[in-house]
């Protein structure tokens, strides 16, 4: 299934390859009738043809819908639109299955049996239904009551020497209300150990946007992005992970602003679509441009193209001064002469080596910068997965600076967020370094004594589980043996543990691969009605743009054996803490009173109860959008740090960055397909750019071997791979995660962020052994 062993086939980790696949170019429109058939197919997929249709009409409504479960992209708050996309489709009737993974499953397959079976498959056969523990003697899961269950978690917590040996971590799907008793429940315990998603996906941004804005999260809200002049998206594939951006992308296309997409791949969004939403366009086919200019830099030169882009401004500056925004810069900034200092002193040689794009294109780039006068600059996991992250991010803030592209309409940085709850996590207390501030607010509150110490991100808490430090893995969610790098590493990691639990909707590879003792806690999904003593419960998230709102569930859940996550977390917190003061059952009863109490704790809460049941809830104050940079110096401070000098992956390799196909959710594969980029039928592949293919002797999927350069010096290998022709700049490649997270060694993480650099690996790529066999 790895492929990481010679003569075993790479089978990726979708359904079963039948054997047969196959390319074209594609030449249509992002989303329309394409995105319909596809999302036909799911929803037949999962049996749920009649659930899945009554469900989008509910999803995404004023009032009385639920959230979607997948990206994070805000709702249209103009309600005019059925704001819903074929991908959220996709993710909403995966949950909504009909079929059940309970006792009798389990008493049919030994998990030695299980470990045998795809991800697909996995993931395919339903949704958890009762509560199970690993019997180590008949090697199956075995039905365990919830109370026994808690009981496995609470002595064996308490038995541990330190707090510190157990690690909690979030995928970012949780709601705010599961968030702060979940944190509660750690903090109180004694530790600060909250890995989550984010030190793998935007970590880099939070620390970069609060260094320069005082800040973790963008400014923008939706009401830019009607306004603004120019779009540039940076290392993001909007079409497949977050295509309700195509809306908006289509009606400023139509205003007339510039789309700029930078990115080493051509992808999908930045051509044309028809617009999801608008039904006479799906009916006549008529499509809208998404993109007036691609820049196709090389992988990891993002930062060396921001500072062409600052030089080339402070040139134009040299003969008109009204190019910058003087009285902005001089107001509200701090080090803009530095930053200046710094541009003229890089020569335009090494940008454009860096970049690897040519120095006319970025004079063009920065001449649409200054002829645009207000630009929302957003960005993804391009950006953020590398060793630079954080200096890549303060990069763009720079050239934002430069003409007082923050704090105004129309303008400013976007962080396009990932799970559809992650911003919330971090904003309710999911966070292994907590702000003092926070934890003074949450011990006078909460009566408890929160440790102080910082806790362990994601790739600490897997090196710690290896060597025995941390004996004990809490997932509230997500798949953290396939998500994280170095798969071997990953699972001996978790196997090392001496108790596991996830808290989970579906069976997948964490389930499988487990500690010494193991739990599966199934919990109710966002689509499903939460009934608790004091009535139906709602929950709120806050989408990308800091928009917090209640989402409530459309359908009975699928086992009356499920639990709600927090009634499971207050099981497992009051388990744990005997003594403890705080009023688990209480919360669970009613979850007014948890937000009664997040009200007291969060910033910007105030009213809580109230405003979140506003039509479209309300926003949270975010000062840096009126230009309050709660920054130390209290003003936006331009970042000063060196090139990379890490872009050339050295004589005869490549760069290679780990992508999503269209048909997936993270670790959750829906197919072998990935339609916008014209292929079927397989994952295996590593798209690269036909020199580089030509070099090596290899024709369109000709099977290669792909070895990984570890920064430790160790090196890693994929075999029987397929090598796939793609607009892509020489010397760099791409291919799918979770699979090639094989390739990423765990010392493979950024000193800035602690991110692992899925996006940046070091390989060799070469006719494979198995061409011989
Ligand atoms: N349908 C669907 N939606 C999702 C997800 C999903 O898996 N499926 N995942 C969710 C999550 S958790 C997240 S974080 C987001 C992820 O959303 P994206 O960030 O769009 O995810 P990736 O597929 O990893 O794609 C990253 C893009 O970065 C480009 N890239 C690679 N290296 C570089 C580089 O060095 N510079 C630049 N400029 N670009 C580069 C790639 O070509 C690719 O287009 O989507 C969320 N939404
Ligand atoms: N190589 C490489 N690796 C990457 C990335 C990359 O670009 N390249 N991207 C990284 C990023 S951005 C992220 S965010 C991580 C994602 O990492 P995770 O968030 O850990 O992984 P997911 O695949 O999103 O988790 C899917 C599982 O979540 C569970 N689930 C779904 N809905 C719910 C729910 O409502 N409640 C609960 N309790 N469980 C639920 C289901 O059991 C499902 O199997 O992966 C990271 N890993
Ligand atoms: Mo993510």
């Amino acid at each position: 299934m790895l492929g990481s062993v010679p003569g075993t086939p790479a089978l990726g980790r979708g359904p079963a390859p039948d054997g047969s696949f196959s390319r074209h170019e594609y030449h249509h429109p992002a989303a329309g009738w394409g995105a319909a058939k596809s999302v036909g197919e799911v929803l037949e997929k999962a049996g749920a043809p009649v659930e899945g249709a009554r469900a989008l009409f509910l999803m995404n409504q004023e009032d009385g819908g639920f959230d979607c479960p997948g990206c994070a992209w805000p709702d249209d708050p103009s309600g005019l639109r059925l704001d819903l996309c074929e991908n959220g489709v996709k993710h909403v009737t995966w949950e909504l299955t009909r079929k059940h993974v309970g006792r009798d499953f389990f008493a049919a397959h030994t998990v030695s049996e299980l470990a045998g079976w795809s991800d697909y498959d996995l993931e395919a056969a339903g949704r958890l239904s009762e509560p199970m523990r690993y019997d180590a003697a008949s090697d199956r899961y075995v039905p365990v009551s919830w109370e026994d269950a808690f009981e496995l978690v609470g002595s064996t917590l308490r038995g541990l020497q330190s707090p510190h040996q157990a690690a909690f971590y979030t995928s970012g799907r949780l709601s705010n209300e599961a968030t702060f008793l979940y944190q509660l429940w750690v903090r109180e315990f004694g530790t600060n150990n909250l890995p989550d998603c984010s030190n793998m996906c935007h970590e880099a941004s939070g620390r970069a946007m609060m260094a320069a804005l005082g800040t973790g999260k963008g400014t923008v809200d939706l009401g830019d992005w009607e306004r603004t002049d120019a779009i540039w998206l940076m290392g993001d594939n909007a079409a497949t992970n977050a295509p309700r951006i195509l809306t908006w992308l289509a009606e400023a296309d139509r205003r007339g602003a510039e789309l700029v997409h930078i990115n080493p791949l051509i992808e999908a969004a930045s051509r044309r679509t028809i617009v999801p939403h608008e039904f006479a366009d799906m009916a006549t086919f008529r499509t809208t441009k998404v993109g007036t200019m691609n820049v196709q830099v090389r992988i990891g030169g993002d930062m060396a193209l921001m500072r062409g882009v600052g030089k080339a401004v402070f040139e134009a500056a040299a003969t008109d001064p009204g190019v910058l925004d003087g009285e902005f810069l001089e107001l509200y900034t701090h080090g803009v002469e530095e930053y200046r200092a710094l541009c003229e002193a890089t020569p335009w040689s090494e940008l454009v080596r860096d970049s690897g794009v040519e120095e006319p294109l970025i004079r063009r780039l920065a001449d649409s910068y200054v002829k645009s006068r207000r630009v929302i600059i957003a960005w993804c996991l391009g950006v953020t997965q590398h060793e630079h992250g954080v200096d890549t991010i303060r990069e763009i803030v720079n050239v934002l600076l430069l003409r007082g592209n923050i704090g105004r309409e129309g303008a400013g940085p976007c962080p396009v967020r990932g799970h559809s709850n992650v911003q919330g996590n971090r904003t309710c207390g999911i966070n292994h370094r907590p702000g003092e501030q926070f934890l003074d607010r949450l011990a006078q509150v909460c009566d408890i004594d929160p440790p102080r110490e910082d806790g362990l991100n994601v790739v600490q808490a897997i090196e710690a589980m290896h060597q025995g430090r941390v004996k004990v893995f809490v997932s509230l969610g997500g798949n953290l043996a396939l998500a994280a790098p170095d798969t071997s590493y990953t699972f001996a990691a978790l196997q090392n543990c001496e108790l596991t639990v996830q808290v989970s909707t579906k069976l997948n590879r964490s389930h499988i691969v487990h500690g010494r003792q193991a739990l599966i806690l199934p919990c109710l999904g966002r689509t499903e009605k939460d009934y608790q003593a004091g009535g139906e419960q709602g929950v709120s998230v806050e989408d990308a743009m800091s928009m917090v709102h209640i989402s409530y569930g459309m359908k009975d859940p699928v086992s009356p054996h499920l639990r709600s996550e927090c009634s499971i977390l207050a099981g497992m917190a009051q388990a744990t803490l005997p003594g403890s003061n705080t009023p688990w059952q209480r919360y669970v009863e009613d979850y007014d009173r948890i937000r009664n109490t997040m009200a007291q704790v969060l910033d910007g809460f105030e009213d809580f109860n109230a405003r979140v049941r506003y039509p479209h809830g309300f926003r949270l104050s975010q000062p840096a959008r009126e230009r309050g940079f709660l920054t130390p110096s209290g003003r936006a401070e331009f970042g000063l740090g060196p090139l990379p000098d890490d872009v050339d992956p050295g004589k005869g390799r490549l760069m290679l960055a780990t992508i999503r196909s269209h048909d997936q959710f993270n670790t959750t594969i829906y197919s072998n397909d990935d339609r916008y980029r014209g292929l079927k039928g397989l994952r295996t592949v590593v798209f690269m750019n036909s020199d580089d293919m030509r070099d090596r002797g290899l024709d369109e999927f000709d099977l290669v071997d792909v070895t990984s350069i570890s920064r430790d010096g160790s090196r890693r290998t994929v075999y029987g791979y397929r090598a796939v022709r793609y607009e892509v700049p020489r010397a760099c490649a791409a291919g799918y995660m979770p699979e090639l997270n094989v390739l990423c060694g765990i010392a493979d993480h950024s000193t800035e962020s602690g991110q692992p650099v899925t996006k940046h690996l070091k390989v060799e790529i070469t006719p494979s052994r198995e061409n011989e066999r």
